[in-house]
């Protein structure tokens, strides 16, 4: 039996067992110190966190005002073609139709609770393992939906930091659906906010989500990409790609060129702009060509002290980072994965438009290229 099929196994027999306990999580055999508690989260306060498209973030607080509530959202699986690169297309796996889903943002001690949907018109079971929740493989024990199903799944919010979150279906089936472009990222920013490397408090004036994702598209006897009408039709050659390691397009936000030109993501010089980076599957490292991570939360935890002064940062695969930067320079700045092979010819690269005024004394062209003298 290969290494992947016996992986497959022992977590779709993790998932089955986390299956048949599943009543207990889900509260039909509570103690009276569970209805207590149960009592006391249905009375917290419930607010509905409208998720919008990445790159950008969803209506949020940086400090929580009041005390903790159940922030509830709802996310519909969508299994649609996508076209990754010029010509290049994927039968995507998707949370809200987006690559990566989006981001989901609550405070430490609010109570995280996702409606989760699978129209009838999917092909799939899906399911979601949030890296931040604690039990049942992330909550993917609780979550399976078939089409034409929904499940409701709340877990407190405990950790503060950025993680991701992905479909976790069983077997080969959960990097088939990672790679399919099906993970997302949630930010649990602390009730205080953020703070930097001398616990002083710091803001930020934007926020982006950068997702990247690895693909795997099969060619045929001409060495063209492959285009199929399902994702059971594209399968078992994606499979085959998957399992030599190499991608053969990597995007941030779903396609070549989604933040680039007239995508850039944009600030003005003065402004501290906090950069969400998530990599569901596979690792990376992010540089910002002309600029760097002031603060860098390297791993993701907001209870981590932030390093400072970074020029390239690491995010391991199934992991999510934060990075903050005041822009100080006018122009266009390249965000990129520092493989460059993988950033320029792969396609993880954006860029970031900057407004204001040159500051001659951080930069100046002394003299133009002319010929040597
Ligand atoms: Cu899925």
């Amino acid at each position: 039996m290969s290494k992947l099929r016996k992986l497959g196994l022992s977590v779709a027999i993790a998932a089955s067992l986390v299956a048949l306990s599943s009543p207990s999580f889900a509260g039909e055999k509570m103690d009276v110190g569970s209805v207590a508690k149960q009592a006391q989260i249905q009375g917290l306060e419930r607010v509905t966190q409208t998720l919008v498209a990445p790159p950008f973030l969803p209506e949020h607080n940086q400090v929580a005002k009041g005390g903790p509530k159940i922030v509830e959202m709802t996310m519909t699986i969508v299994e649609k073609e996508m076209e990754i690169a010029p010509d290049v297309f994927v039968q995507a796996l998707t949370f809200e139709g987006t690559n990566p889903g989006p981001m989901i943002v609550a405070h430490v001690g609010d109570y995280v609770e996702l409606t989760l949907k699978n129209p009838k018109t999917n092909s799939m079971v899906h399911n979601i393992d949030f890296h931040a929740a604690t039990g049942a493989l992330g909550g993917g024990g609780l979550t399976h939906v078939n089409p034409g199903e929904q499940v409701v799944l709340r877990f407190k919010a405990t950790k503060a930091g950025v993680f991701v979150y992905h479909c976790a279906p069983g077997g080969a089936m959960i990097p088939y659906h990672v790679v399919s472009g099906m993970n997302g990222a949630i930010m649990i920013l602390p009730r205080e906010g953020l703070k930097d490397e001398k616990g002083n408090a710091v803001s930020y004036d934007k926020a982006y989500y950068v997702g990247e994702q690895d693909w795997y598209i099969p060619k045929d006897e001409n060495g063209k990409y492959k285009r199929y009408g399902s994702p059971a039709e594209a399968l078992g050659d994606t499979m085959k790609v998957m399992t030599g390691l190499t991608p053969t397009h990597l995007t941030f936000n779903g396609k070549v060129g989604a933040l680039t030109g007239e995508n850039a993501m944009t600030a003005k010089v003065g402004e501290t702009v906090l950069f969400l980076h998530s990599q569901a599957n596979r690792d990376t490292r992010i540089h910002l060509i002309g600029g760097h991570g002031d603060l860098v939360w390297t791993g993701g935890s907001f209870d981590d002290i932030p390093t400072t002064n970074r020029e390239t940062w690491q995010i391991g695969g199934g992991e999510a980072a934060a990075a903050l930067y005041t822009f100080q320079q006018p122009g266009i700045y390249v965000y990129i994965n520092h493989n460059l092979i993988e950033g320029v010819m792969l396609g993880a690269a954006g860029h970031v438009s900057v407004e204001g005024e040159w500051n001659n004394d951080l930069m100046e062209q002394v003299s133009k290229p002319g010929p040597i003298q």
